[in-house]
C-alpha cells in the first residue's frame, strides 16, 4: 500500500513536471521539448521514439490500442505502428503531425460526444511524415496504408526508407500548400520527440452521427480520429513490434 502510494505521487508529480514542460515549450515553436532541438540537417534525430496509441473517439474505442515506433540508425529509417484493436477491414491513414498534443474530450467543440476531423486539425496541426507506402516521399505510396484484419481491425505495419531522401523531400518545394501536409523551411529542422502520431478511419458500418464533420480529404469515415499517441525518445523498440501479429 504504502509503496503504491508512493510510486503514484512519483508519477502524478512526473506527470506534472512534463505537463509544465510541454506548455512553456509549446509557445516558443516547440522545439526543445524533452531537450531535443532540432538541427536544420536532420542529425538531431537517432535512434528510436515510441508512442502509446491511444483512442481519440472513446464511443470508438475505450481502450490502449496499439504501439507505434520510429528508428533512424545511419540513414536507414524506419516506421512501425501495430494496432490490436482498429477498424475491421478499413485502410487507415496515418501519419506524425506537428502538433504536440492528442486530442482531448474538452476539443469536441459540437459537444456531439465524437472528436472529428474539424475538431482535430487545431490540435493536430499538419501531418509531416505519412506513414504509407514509401517514408522517402511524402506524395508517394499512399496506397501503402495498412488495413484492418477481419476479427479486431488489427495490423502490423512495417515500411523502411532513407533519411537522406525523406529528408531532402521533407525540404522540397511544397507543391500544394492546400492540403494538409506541410514541408520544412530551407534552414528548418524537425524534432520527432513530443510530436504526435495520428491514426484516421472507421469501418464505413459503424454509427456515426450526422454532426460528424470531414475536410477536403474524405468523407468523416476517412478522416476521423480513431487513435493518437506522443512520441518519446526510447532506448529500444517496444516489446510488441518484436512479433508481427496483430
Ligand atoms: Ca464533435
Ligand atoms: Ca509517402
Amino acid at each position: 500500500m504504502r509503496l503504491n502510494s508512493s510510486v503514484l505521487l512519483l508519477l502524478s508529480v512526473s506527470l506534472l513536471a512534463s505537463c509544465g514542460k510541454k506548455s512553456s515549450s509549446s509557445s516558443s515553436n516547440g522545439n526543445e521539448i524533452q531537450n531535443e532541438t532540432a538541427m536544420a540537417d536532420g542529425s538531431n534525430i537517432q535512434g528510436i521514439y515510441s508512442a502509446t496509441l491511444l483512442p481519440v473517439n472513446n464511443n470508438i474505442h475505450m481502450l490502449k490500442v496499439g504501439t507505434a515506433a520510429l528508428q533512424r540508425d545511419g540513414d536507414v529509417f524506419n516506421a512501425f505502428v501495430k494496432l490490436k484493436y482498429g477498424q475491421r477491414t478499413t485502410t487507415l491513414k496515418q501519419g506524425i503531425y506537428t502538433g504536440t498534443r492528442c486530442p482531448e474530450p474538452s476539443d469536441d467543440t459540437n459537444k456531439d460526444a465524437y472528436i472529428d476531423i474539424k475538431e482535430a486539425l487545431p490540435v493536430i496541426g499538419k501531418m509531416i511524415l505519412p506513414l504509407d507506402g514509401s517514408l522517402d516521399s511524402q506524395l508517394d505510396g499512399v496506397s501503402g496504408y495498412p488495413t484492418g484484419d477481419t476479427n479486431l481491425g488489427g495490423y502490423f505495419y512495417k515500411s523502411s526508407g532513407s533519411f537522406a531522401r525523406m529528408f531532402a523531400d521533407l525540404k522540397a518545394p511544397d507543391t500544394n500548400p492546400d492540403d494538409n501536409l506541410v514541408k520544412l523551411g530551407a534552414d528548418e529542422g524537425l524534432s520527432l520527440q513530443g510530436k504526435i502520431i495520428v491514426l484516421h478511419g472507421i469501418n464505413e458500418r459503424v454509427f456515426l452521427p450526422p454532426t460528424a464533420a470531414s475536410n477536403s480529404e474524405g468523407s468523416p469515415y476517412k478522416t476521423m480520429p480513431v487513435a493518437c499517441g506522443v512520441l518519446k525518445k526510447v532506448n529500444a523498440l517496444p516489446e510488441e513490434l518484436a512479433t508481427t501479429t496483430p
